[in-house]
């Protein structure tokens, strides 16, 4: 591919970007980074595939394609697959039992949760790179695994067809410790820790934790979060990862407005590859695709989309950068739009190195502390694709800017950056931001 011409500055940082993906590169997958997650996310590979398109189409496909290894039978796509690599993760194989549940039709180790499904948007902006004909063989590959993991999300997901799907962990939301899940979550903690808590407060829970080597504690969950979330793989696997069963659970579902903005476009992308390669999408699906444009209408109040615990169709008032996403669906009536562009650009997130994940003036705002405030890149990235969409295009391309800008400023591509001084924060060498500066530039 050829390189584009850019300012020097620039053009050595496009470099660091190759160097990061490079050395992230298993083969066909790319790890998000070398020393916090050595296995392969399902997001993280979409939005590493739309980086890589600009480097060798094939294997951007490819990265793509490998997500259908760890498939179920039942359809869903996991959320992390496992790589064959020394693990020192800390939610790996053993958190998941994999050895006494095999669950991937092609054999693989996986986890029992999905992630935002990213899948079509990136095969499509991947397509857009290949010939015609190369194009289509990759989406008649990729097509009736994408199919069921669309069709899963409803069935299993959405039971009472609400247009909503709803997810049963905090880990499919990709927004590990956003305030609207931690509060939801929290009920679940195990005896153990709150007992624990109790008597020896939270430095004795800090001392079990097993992922804060890289990063200091507190700029991650906190260890009674973290082992909440542990318990709450237990009681899914508990319920053999069935919604019917999980249900019936203390485990917190939401309908959570991110993911379904996101499965709203995709469902776009589905409609635009079955059509390019002569497929015609099932009625039922449709039918669902359809109820999720209105019923994500529900989830807004006074111009601010929240997401909504499936148990009692309550919304989650917290207002975070999920709430935003709409935008990148193309949901968002007309008149609303303008609002939703004065919230993002408005000191309350911050607009200068990107968008907050939370608002500055949430009581639960830390600047460096994982998806509880820091700017992430592949947020601005979706941000700036709907405000494109909108004809927002002055907004759009500022986000552009301001995102190429605070990775610039450290000159390396870290997993998140603080929304009030741009300093990089979690891992160091992140796929992602590389991924998406390489499009950026492009
Ligand atoms: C983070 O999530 C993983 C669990 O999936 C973790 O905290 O260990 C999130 O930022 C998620 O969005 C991301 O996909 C993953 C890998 O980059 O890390």
């Amino acid at each position: 591919m050829p390189v584009p011409s850019l300012p020097a500055e620039l053009a050595a940082l496009r470099e660091t970007a190759v160097s990061v993906l490079r050395g992230n590169d298993l083969g066909d997958i790319t790890r998000p980074s070398p020393t916090l997650y050595p296995h392969q996310w399902l997001w993280d590979s979409c939005f590493i595939a739309i980086g890589l398109r600009h480097l060798d189409p094939q294997r951007a496909a490819a990265e793509i394609l490998s997500l259908l290894r760890g498939q179920w039978p039942s359809g869903m796509i996991p959320h992390v697959i496992f790589a064959e690599t020394t693990d020192f993760y800390h939610a790996g194989p053993q958190r998941w039992r994999c050895d006494r549940v095999t669950t991937t039709a092609g054999g693989a180790q996986s986890t029992g949760v999905t992630q935002p499904p990213m899948i079509a948007e990136a095969a499509v902006r991947v397509g857009e790179m290949m010939t015609d004909s190369a194009r289509a063989a990759f989406y008649r590959q990729l097509y009736p695994g994408l199919l069921r993991f669309h069709q899963w999300l409803y069935t299993e997901r959405d039971p009472d067809d609400d247009g909503l799907v709803s997810l049963v962990h905090s880990w499919e939301s990709g927004m590990d410790n956003t305030p609207t899940w931690m509060e939801i979550t929290r009920p679940a903690a195990p005896l153990a820790v709150r007992a624990l808590r109790r008597i020896n407060g939270d430095d004795a829970l800090d001392a079990l934790r097993r992922d804060s080597k890289e990063v200091p504690p507190d700029e991650r969950l906190t260890s009674g979060d973290l082992f909440t979330l542990y318990r709450i793989v237990r009681e899914l696997r508990g319920a053999h990862y069935d919604f019917r069963e999980i249900r019936r659970t203390i485990v917190p579902l939401v309908q959570d407005v991110a993911f379904n903005a996101i499965l709203i476009r995709a469902n776009e992308h589905l409609t635009a590859i079955a059509a390019e390669i002569g497929e015609v999408i099932p009625a039922g699906l449709r039918r669902s695709m359809r109820r999720s444009r209105e019923a994500i209408g529900q989830l807004v109040v006074d111009g601010v989309y929240y997401s909504r615990d499936f148990r009692t169709r309550t919304l989650l008032r917290h207002e975070t950068i999920a709430g935003l996403l709409p935008l990148y669906a193309g949901v968002v009536p007309e008149d609303r739009v303008d609002g939703m562009v004065k919230t993002l650009t408005s000191p309350r997130y911050c607009a200068r190195f990107g968008v907050a994940s939370v608002p500055l003036d949430d009581p639960a705002f830390l600047p460096r502390c994982y998806w509880q405030g820091p700017v992430w890149v592949n947020m601005n990235w979706l941000i700036a694709d709907g405000l494109e969409r909108y004809g927002r295009l002055d907004a759009a391309d500022d986000l552009r800017r301001n995102t190429v800008d605070v990775i610039a400023a450290s000159g390396a591509m870290y997993e998140y950056y603080s929304p009030l001084d741009g300093s990089g924060a979690g891992s160091n060498r992140f796929s992602w931001t590389a991924a998406l500066l390489l499009d950026l530039l492009a």
